[in-house]
């Protein structure tokens, strides 16, 4: 540490310099994440120095986080699901398979999940200890029922399903997989962590929710397509009691007893969150979303008009690629999947201009190597 500081004009000029080394998001064609919403980035400064992991110092803030629950739980059909401000995803699904894990008590316990799942439940399954059964996807990217349920036996814990995969934008069958999960007794995990602020806002989209009774627990982030401030995940439960299941005393606190992850929680970002929500409305995400989708759908008749194929017609605003046979030109940010197919996320900050630019590079790139 320096024995003495500097001044705030230096400190300031060093930051933003620092800064401008971090890619444009003009060019980011591969972030789940997006710029936030004017209306969070506000929120978050408002609500900046507030912190639910110890709400009784902070009950107008622990209000919000409840008003954020409440409005997910009405959005996925269950007004009165449980649930906490998580920091992600990641927290989301470690959190739902320690649920599952506690509430089962079996012996050597193992979790069955698509092999498209994000790589949050391969850390989740190492920390608590059970095993992971990744099941190989049906020719359409989803997961294939009949295999699944091959996989589960009488030691499976929980079974996962994906709505709105990280890397194909697709929506695992959630009402068979929920159906079967449901016979046999077996709790079952939905993984809308992308998909959670997309599919309820589209005029024909599968069912994921909980409106099927199977579903358990559900993930989705805010800090996706919800266009908060990071981090703002949420974990939502159909029971109470499970989500007590990983309560644990905290006598010294304001309240004496939790089962969050973290201990100091950020109360800016849920803010920021729940702002967006209630500033947008339905109508006003319904706008965004539906924006989105037909960005992606542009971008794959434009790609195609260059002999670029889609590898599927995705349900989210995820569009993947064949591999050009040329590069994609610098300072554009793609990702490729495992699979080495071209992925590119049409987040809100990825607007219609955008879109057309990049097609443009792209039919640059497409015409050199016709020449
Ligand atoms: N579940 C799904 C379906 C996801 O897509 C992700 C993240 C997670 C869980 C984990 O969420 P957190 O990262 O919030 O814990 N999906 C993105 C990914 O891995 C996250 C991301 C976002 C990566 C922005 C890069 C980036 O620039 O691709």
């Amino acid at each position: 540490m320096r024995s003495k500081g500097i001044s705030e004009d230096e400190l300031f000029s060093f930051l933003e310099t620092v800064k401008l080394e971090d890619k444009n998001h003009r060019y980011i064609l591969s972030s789940m994440c997006t710029l936030p919403h004017p209306v969070a980035v506000r929120a978050h400064d408002l609500f900046m120095e507030t912190n639910l992991g110890d709400p009784g110092l902070f009950p107008g803030t622990a209000s919000l986080e409840r008003l954020l629950i409440s409005r997910l739980g009405t959005l996925f059909h269950n007004p009165g699901a449980c649930g906490y401000a998580t920091t992600g995803g990641t927290e989301s699904n470690i959190q739902a398979l320690r649920i599952a894990k506690t509430t089962a008590k079996i012996p050597s316990p193992n979790v069955v999940i698509p092999e498209s799942a994000h790589f949050s439940f391969k850390k989740a399954c190492d920390m608590i200890g059970v095993e992971m059964r990744a099941v190989p996807l049906g020719r359409d990217y989803r997961a294939d029922t009949d295999r699944f349920m091959e996989a589960v036996d009488s030691h499976t814990c929980c079974m996962v399903g994906i709505a709105g995969t990280t890397e194909y934008g697709m929506v695992d069958p959630i009402r068979d997989l929920a159906a079967a999960a449901h016979k046999e007794g077996i709790f079952f995990h939905v993984d809308a962590a992308f998909g959670g602020m997309v599919l309820p806002f589209l005029k024909e989209a599968p069912l994921f929710d909980f409106t099927l009774p199977g579903v358990m627990s559900v993930a989705v982030d805010p800090h996706k397509m919800g266009m908060s401030t990071i981090p703002a995940g949420c974990l939502l439960l159909r029971n109470e009691k499970d989500l007590c299941s990983l309560s644990v005393d905290t006598p010294y606190l304001t309240v004496k007893q939790e089962f969050t992850l973290s201990g100091t929680r950020p109360g800016g970002s849920v803010a920021g969150a729940i702002a967006v929500l209630e500033y947008l409305g339905h109508k006003g995400m319904e706008a965004v979303v539906q924006g989105c989708m037909k960005n992606t759908r542009r971008l794959i008749n434009g790609m195609e008009s260059y002999g670029i194929s889609p590898v599927v017609t995705p349900d989210v605003n995820v569009a993947t690629f064949e591999s050009p046979e040329f590069p994609v030109p610098p300072p554009w940010q793609v990702s490729y999947t495992r699979n080495n197919h071209l992925r590119i996320v049409c987040m809100p900050h990825v607007h219609a201009g955008i879109i057309e630019a990049f097609l443009e590079d792209i039919g640059d790139q497409y015409a050199e190597k016709a020449d």
